[in-house]
């Protein structure tokens, strides 16, 4: 029985190729929000969030932690990724169950199937803070796909080519928002605009970063 709904316009396209190999999934963890939190707040509790210190000797404004198998960590001596934690002294808290079902379901929409990541890295912005143009280069396999789930505050991408001196694009990008980078964009400089002053009715004022990685 076809009912009033049937002639308004379909959603618009949740799914958009920024590059080729940039997937931006809209609202892709929107349903598990929720979980996804709880479970930082978890990984929090035991591998707190603090601001690493660049190999330049400047503080971080992001404050990270990590969770999985290996944990991104900086300091004096460079980037590299360490199976325990250099605060604590114990390994990274497990990949939370959730946390691995959302990166391989995005993942696989996204065309990469199989995706099995043993690092995820949390960043917690406030505003006014950044994370300015890199590349992610610190894995042995840039072969597999980054997945990077926002949530809280929105942000603004920036998003160049292989070069630093290309020029970037701007993608906002809001709670629930999934990304997938591979093939081509892995490599790609990105960074994160200075975060706009806000607040998030479950997270306050801040914005949660996972980026799920394939490091060993
Ligand atoms: C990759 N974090 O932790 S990925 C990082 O919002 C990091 O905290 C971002 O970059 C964050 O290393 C999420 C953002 C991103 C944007 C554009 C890209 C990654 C990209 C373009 C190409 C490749
Ligand atoms: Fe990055």
């Amino acid at each position: 029985m076809a009912d009033l709904f049937d002639n308004l316009p379909s959603p618009g396209p949740r799914e958009e190729t920024l590059a080729e190999g940039a997937v931006l999934l809209r609202g892709f963890a929107g349903d598990v929000a929720e979980t996804l939190l709880a479970a930082v707040d978890a990984v929090a509790a035991a591998a707190p969030f603090r601001h690493l210190v660049t190999p330049g000797g400047y503080l971080m404004s992001v404050a990270m932690t990590n969770c999985g198998v290996v944990g991104w960590v900086s300091d004096r001596s460079g980037y590299r990724y360490d199976t325990h934690d250099p605060t604590t002294g114990e390994p990274w808290p497990p990949l939370p169950a959730a946390f691995l079902a959302l990166a391989a379901g995005a993942a696989a929409r996204a065309g990469f199937p199989g995706f099995a990541p043993d690092a995820c890295l949390i960043n917690r912005y406030e505003p006014g803070t950044r994370l300015s143009l890199h590349q992610d280069r610190d894995e042995r396999d840039t072969g597999a796909p980054i997945v990077s789930v926002s949530l809280g505050l929105p942000a603004t991408f920036l998003f160049g080519g292989l070069q630093r001196s290309d020029p970037t694009r701007k993608v906002r990008v809001e709670h629930g928002d999934v990304a997938v980078w591979g093939g081509p964009a892995r490599l790609a400089f990105h960074g994160v605009a200075p975060l706009a002053e806000g607040s998030h009715a479950r997270v306050g004022r801040q914005r949660i970063n996972l980026t799920f990685r394939k490091a060993l």
